[in-house]
């Protein structure tokens, strides 16, 4: 994308954030991106709040590094690695589907592209719970949302080295938990785990190092304050439909 662009987006992300101060909920919605047709462009979308709006669960200087420099950094090398190919008028959802084929530089970029702005939707400054019947759904399969929590938790806290923990909807409607390598993600042909993501957590040193150094159960544990819930529950909705 052209600076200029940029800029202008990142412009509104400020906008959107002084708004969201008075009303958050309503106004996080519109800048959310969970819809694959949100990606069909591949364009680099400003954050839905401020850099500090997670303190003191995670820093703004931690987001400002994560989001304007490795963030970005996977956004212009996905936009490098497709350009002149088939791929640069495919869906992300159509890339990830046959990523295998597409070759390193494809998978570790659009998943790194992919992956933050999903993590950076499903995070909020004030977390609720979930809807009704994600509530629901989520003791059904895991027995008590404690237990999900835990499940989830762990998943996040014993994946070896940098990777991703995701609560996903399997293509049977169920929900599961697990994590991805690298920049993997459920969506991706290669991975182990497939279903429409959910909820993820980022587990690479980039995302807490800064004010947890090696403590990752510590930034795990921080990560419940700021779910976005609602975001969640409305993937959850547009999933198993
Ligand atoms: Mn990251």
């Amino acid at each position: 994308m052209e600076r200029r662009k940029f800029l202008k987006n990142l412009g509104m992300g400020v906008a959107a954030t002084v708004i969201a101060g008075k009303s958050l909920a309503g106004k996080l919605t519109n800048s959310t991106i969970s819809t694959m047709e949100n990606f069909n462009t591949h364009e680099f979308k400003a954050l839905p709040y401020a850099y500090d709006a997670l303190e003191p669960y995670i820093d703004a200087r931690t987001m400002e590094i994560h989001y304007d420099r490795h963030h970005r950094a996977y956004f212009n090398n996905f936009t490098a690695a497709i350009k002149g190919t088939n791929l640069e008028n495919s869906t992300i959802e159509q890339i990830f589907a046959k990523v295998s084929e597409a070759g390193d530089a494809v998978r570790n970029n659009s998943g790194g592209f992919y992956n933050h702005f999903f993590f950076w939707n499903n995070l909020a400054p004030k977390s609720t719970g979930p809807s009704a019947e994600l509530s629901a759904a989520l003791i059904k399969e895991f027995g008590s949302f404690d237990k999900f929590k835990e499940l989830l938790s762990n998943s996040a806290k014993t994946r070896f080295g940098s990777g991703w923990a995701w609560l996903y909807l399997t293509a049977d409607k169920k929900l599961a938990v697990g994590s991805t390598p690298n920049q993997d993600n459920p969506l991706m042909d290669v991975s182990a785990i497939k279903g429409t993501p959910l909820l993820t957590i980022d587990v690479w040193e980039h995302a807490y190092y800064l004010k947890y150094q090696n403590k990752r159960a510590d930034y795990i544990d921080a990560f419940w304050n700021i779910v976005n819930w609602e975001e969640v529950s409305r993937r959850y909705q547009e999933a198993k439909e």
